[in-house]
């Protein structure tokens, strides 16, 4: 089952039909029996709907946090960025360590929606989306769904020094997120494929996949790390790291356009402004 944030409430996909659910999209989103609750809802309207236009970002007051490293590309492509910086060896050691990289991502007024542009730094030469698997989580730490998300990120600042991380991840639209929640109560299979495709002037300028058996830590492990010392009252979105990223010779574009699809979820697409 689907779920749609618009301005109203959520639209409930199921199968080839669409009802409009009239709610408040945090309580919607931090119930742990959220499918069970929504095969329960008697009184729904149908609706006629295109899909395009209205559907706004799946967030309201959550924020977004993301893991790190956890692809082997990913870890090759930071020891690479940061050599020079003496950062490499980092890298490596929290791609095996226990304990996972993990970063406050985006508050949600830095969030795009599906066809909201994204933002590049004014103050950075090197940018790169990297497409992940969000996980959906309630305030008691159970992933209820997952959506799409993009980790806009400055590799120029991040390569220079380690501690500029922040700085290279946080900024006004340097995340998106949608277009749906795909809730579901059992994990997404390994074989689930990811896919990045970023068109220039409707060319294609780069295509990427990878599928979730890359993936190198469990969604639960990084969720445990996340909530171990953490409180989130209306639940949060955890991006789940990258495992493509374009060649080093890449940089985005004001006027790119980026699409990220997931297997079962659909395709998030967002103009670079
Ligand atoms: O350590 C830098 C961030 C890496 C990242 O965002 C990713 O692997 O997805
Ligand atoms: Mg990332």
């Amino acid at each position: 089952m689907k779920l749609f944030r618009v301005k109203d409430g959520a639209i409930i996909q199921n199968g080839g039909a669409s009802y409009l659910y009239k709610t408040d999209w945090d309580t919607l989103l931090n119930r742990d029996d959220l499918l069970d609750h929504l095969k329960s809802l008697a009184e729904l309207q149908k609706v006629e709907h295109d899909f395009t236009g209205d559907i706004l970002a799946p967030i309201v007051s959550q924020e977004v946090w993301a893991a790190g490293v956890t692809y082997f590309r990913s870890r090759t492509a930071r020891m690479e960025e940061s050599q020079a910086a003496g950062g490499g060896d980092f890298y490596d050691r929290v791609y095996g360590a226990e304990r996972p990289e993990l970063f406050f991502k985006a508050s949600p007024h830095r969030v795009a929606g599906p066809g909201e542009a994204v933002r590049i730094r004014r103050d950075s030469k090197w940018n790169v989306p990297e497409p992940e698997l969000s996980l959906v989580i309630t305030s008691t730490g159970k992933i209820i769904g997952y959506t799409i998300g993009n980790d806009m990120s400055s590799r120029d600042i991040e390569g220079e020094n380690p501690l500029y991380l922040p700085q290279a991840k946080v900024y006004d639209r340097s995340c998106a997120l949608g277009p749906c929640v795909l809730v579901a109560s059992v994990p997404l299979s390994k074989s689930t494929q990811i896919e990045l495709e970023i068109l220039r002037a409707d060319k294609s300028v780069f295509n990427g996949t990878t599928t979730l058996a890359q993936l190198k830590r469990t969604p639960e492990t990084l969720v445990e790390f996340l909530y171990r010392d953490n409180s989130f009252p209306n639940g949060c979105f955890l991006l789940t790291g990258t495992g493509i990223v374009p060649p080093d010779e890449f940089t985005l574009q004001s006027s790119d356009q980026i699409s990220i699809t997931i297997d079962s979820i659909g395709t998030l697409t967002n103009p670079v402004a």
